[in-house]
């Protein structure tokens, strides 16, 4: 498809004219930021054509519509992504390079929208994608934070925080609807009344602050199909005329609270992945974007359904994970207290909108509220929610006469909380986990008695990501290569993708994906050398992990065992070694100090390794600063090995993983989340699996019995890692890595010693990587290994995801959009 407006003509003239208009410059004059910005608006109005189509399609057809709840949209660049989508990259590449602009320059210029922290914020990000693609109406609801993820600088290896203020030069993509502002209230009390006429109580709530929402739209592109569908994000501001009170009227302090709470709601994200920090405002960010994205759902429905008790017919929200819970109760409120619903009228409904999915066991992070703050700042909610756990409870009891026990371990209210989780799962019409095995655990473990008692709810919906980012858009030329080979349609049915299987033992072709590869890893050495100043040589092997630095992830393992290759090589210098590049990237949550030293352990072993000239260059070690879904897309498109190696049971998907085998890189990992399931796909063989598996450890984990101390005390190799941790090997200060040695051995600092079993892993870890250095070795057996990978990534497409979301799940509607003009 390509647009008359995308004539080149046309759009250079548009381009040159929204300088003029915004900037009072000619082309010539512009700077690249201008230039980003002139183009920006042209692709929007473009944009904006198909969005009105798209409306009035979704008027005509009146589909169902999924309202995606998520604290997180972590959306990546929009501007290249949308020029792909609508099918026009190619023609105003061309047009920007008669006009002396080079598209990726540009690209490069826009802030990298980051709303989210890792997997679960790009997973929504994702979804919004394929859910386009596929022509589902669909809206992502979640907050405008002024401050998205921190920027990340390494300063003496240390991890700094700076603040990411995307907004400053205004973003150009986003679309302010003041229009759609609704009300949000926090605080005050509730007031029972009696009704005469209806012979009900009536609950009113008074004395509360309010804040106003403001919603900004952001386009979602669907992939050829004139589709645009909207992420609808929320500004916070006061309410302009102190009015909802007379009494307030001039009360200047008044306003100036109500200015600072709407300002600090929608301040920052909060950096934390997997960890609860249970501050007030984080409760506030909850319910602010909770309220408001219900509202103006019940708000459309309305518009056009005239009976509130079919809303589940046409709406269903899906709550991504237990950050937006309160939509249960919040849901419960609004039919009851404003469309007049009885209580069992109202959870009818609700219990058929609502919808859960779990992304985590870790149980740092499962969300538990204090009864206090709770019923502060929500009283009424807070009200809803102990009716709903006292019916919850009578149920219980019902179903398991006198186990007191069973209520202790399900009630959603106990020991002075409020927990999210069985919140959402009594009220939730459909619990699912991430991938196969994160689901098994929920059912057999972390959430077992509410499994005995509601089977029917659980579910599994193995993540996915979109292809058309991570590898059209991310890794051009062997996009370019792969319609060579097997045409166009892989684009939007990534199962086509195994056509490519007949490749496998084609030397040509093996040939030319491998020389993609070098090129790739040529376009990364050239990055790492302009932002870290370090040479890496691009015909080594590059070893890459990629992720949010967690201890379960186990940054720490990897890096450990470089230091023992590092005194293998030096032991040995004529000891054959395949020189090897170890690539990190990581953002540490700012709170997390442990995390923090593991980033700075790397950076001082990549000091000592690089600059040792006696082992000839043979390890190089790279952080990258500032890991970032733009940066990203090229990682992944130069990375020979994919490490996948967290403690099995403990990662619930993981979606790099899928990004890596996309591009060709073969797994080197666990039996954890989904490499079970892309190991699975591609074979034992064309993986290097090792370490423990996930029921070996919850076994440990239950009944105790692994003792990292006796591996301390009989492996001396494994011991004179560690004990380099302590001596000065990679840093004069002999204590700054003695908490990670600590954490690693049964010490008086150290309550659960190896938490995460790296020791245990160790020695499995290593033998695994020696079989990745002899698969590398043989040349065309790697280019088949790394051809199948890709070729064998069909499942894990973000828009298989959705299809099963949409079948199993959310029963909607497919939408086609025609243009109008
Ligand atoms: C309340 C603090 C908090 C913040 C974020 C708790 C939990 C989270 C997220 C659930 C953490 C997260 O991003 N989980 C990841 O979700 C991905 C998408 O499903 C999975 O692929 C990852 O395995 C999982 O760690």
């Amino acid at each position: 498809m390509i647009d008359k407006q995308f004539d080149k003509e046309t759009f250079k003239k548009s381009v040159k004219d929204n300088v003029k208009f915004l900037y009072r410059r000619k082309l010539e004059e512009a700077t690249q930021e201008q230039l980003f910005q002139a183009v920006s608006y042209t692709v929007k109005d473009v944009i904006i054509d198909n969005w009105l189509d798209t409306q009035n399609a979704y008027e005509a057809q009146d589909p169902k519509i999924v309202y995606y709840m998520s604290m997180e949209f972590l959306m990546g660049r929009a501007l290249g992504n949308n020029l792909l989508n609508l099918g026009a990259y190619g023609e105003v590449k061309e047009a920007l390079e008669e006009l002396g602009i080079d598209i990726n320059a540009l690209e490069d210029q826009e802030p990298d929208p980051a709303l989210g922290n890792g997997g679960l914020g790009r997973l929504a990000a994702c979804f919004l994608d394929s859910l386009a693609t596929l022509g589902y109406s669909a809206y992502g609801c979640g907050i405008r934070y002024r401050y998205g993820m921190f920027k990340q600088e390494i300063r003496d290896g240390y991890q700094v925080e700076v603040p990411d203020a995307w907004l400053e030069e205004g973003y150009p993509f986003e679309l302010r609807r003041p229009e759609y502002a609704k009300e949000v209230h926090f605080g005050g009390y509730v007031r029972v009344e009696y009704d005469q006429a209806t012979g009900q109580n009536k609950f009113i709530h008074e004395g509360y602050q309010a804040v106003k929402a403001i919603p900004y739209d952001m386009p979602i592109v669907g992939y050829e199909n004139n589709v645009v569908n909207t992420l609808r994000i929320w500004d916070a501001a006061a309410i302009e005329e102190f009015g909802f009170d007379s009494f307030d009227k001039g009360d200047y302090k008044k306003a100036v609270e109500q200015e600072n709470l709407a300002k600090d709601i929608v301040n920052v994200l909060y950096p934390n992945d997997n960890k609860m920090s249970g501050k007030e405002l984080r409760l506030k960010q909850q319910y602010f974007f909770v309220s408001a994205s219900i509202q103006a759902a019940i708000e459309k429905y309305k518009k056009t359904h005239d009976d509130i008790k079919k809303l589940h017919e046409k709406v269903v929200f899906q709550m991504n994970d237990t950050h937006p819970t309160m939509a249960v109760a919040e849901l419960m409120r609004i039919l009851m207290d404003q469309e007049g619903l009885g209580w069992d009228d109202a959870w009818a409904v609700t219990t058929k909108c609502v919808a859960y999915t779990n992304h985590t066991i870790m149980a740092e992070a499962l969300e538990k509220w204090p009864i206090e703050l709770f019923s502060r700042l929500l009283p009424r909610v807070y009200q809803i929610i102990e009716e709903i756990n006292r019916r919850f409870i009578i149920e219980v009891q019902n179903r398991y006469p006198g186990n007191y026990e069973k209520i202790k371990k399900m009630a959603i209210i106990y020991d002075g909380q409020v927990k999210m989780a069985h919140l959402a799962i009594v009220a939730g019409f459909s619990v699912n986990g991430v991938a196969r095995l994160h689901t098994e655990i929920l059912k057999n473990q972390e959430l077992k008695d509410f499994y005995e008692m509601m089977p029917e709810k659980f579910n599994n919906k193995t993540n996915g990501i979109t292809q058309r980012r991570f590898l059209l858009h991310g890794n051009q030329n062997l996009a370019a290569w792969i319609t060579d080979h097997i045409g166009p349609d892989w684009i939007t049915d990534l199962s086509q993708i195994s056509k490519l299987k007949v490749y496998a033992d084609d030397e040509k072709a093996l040939q030319e994906f491998m020389n993609i590869k070098f090129q790739n890893k040529q376009r990364l050495a050239k990055y790492i050398l302009e932002h870290n100043g370090v040479e890496v040589d691009p015909h080594s092997i590059f070893d890459v992990q990629v992720k949010r630095l967690h201890e379960y992830k186990r940054q720490l393992l990897n890096i450990l065992h470089v230091i023992y290759l590092y005194n293998q090589i030096k032991l040995h210098p004529e000891m054959e070694f395949y020189p090897r590049t170890f690539i990190f990237g990581a953002k540490a949550s700012a709170a997390y100090e442990r995390a923090k030293k593991i980033i700075k352990l790397i950076n001082c072993v990549a000091d000592v390794v690089n600059n040792d000239s006696s082992i000839n260059g043979k390890i190089k070690v790279v952080f990258i600063e500032n890991y970032r879904v733009s940066n990203a897309e090229m990682i992944f498109a130069a990375a020979d090995v994919s490490e996948q190696i967290s403690t099995a049971s403990k990662e619930a998907s993981g979606t790099g993983n899928m990004k890596f085998m996309l591009n060709g890189a073969p797994t080197l990992g666990t039996m954890d989340g989904a490499n079970v399931e892309i190991v699975e796909e591609v074979g034992q063989e064309n993986a290097f699996i090792f370490g423990m598996s996930a029921d070996q450890i919850i076994n440990y984990e239950n009944h105790g019995g692994y003792d990292p101390d006796f591996i301390y005390n009989t492996d001396a190799e494994i011991r004179q890692v560690l004990m380099q941790l302590i001596n000065g090997t990679f840093s004069s200060d002999t204590e700054l890595f003695r908490d990670i040695y600590d954490s690693l051995l049964n010490t008086k600092n150290c309550s659960r010693a190896d938490q995460y079993f790296i020791l245990g892993d160790f020695r499995s870890y290593a033998e695994a990587q020696k079989r990745v250095e002899a698969a590398y070795k043989d040349e065309k057996k790697w280019a088949k290994m790394a051809l199948l990978n890709t070729a064998c990534s069909g499942k894990f497409s973000s828009d298989r995801t959705i299809q099963e979301y949409v079948d199993d799940i959310w029963h909607l509607d497919k939408v086609t959009v025609t243009k109008s003009s």
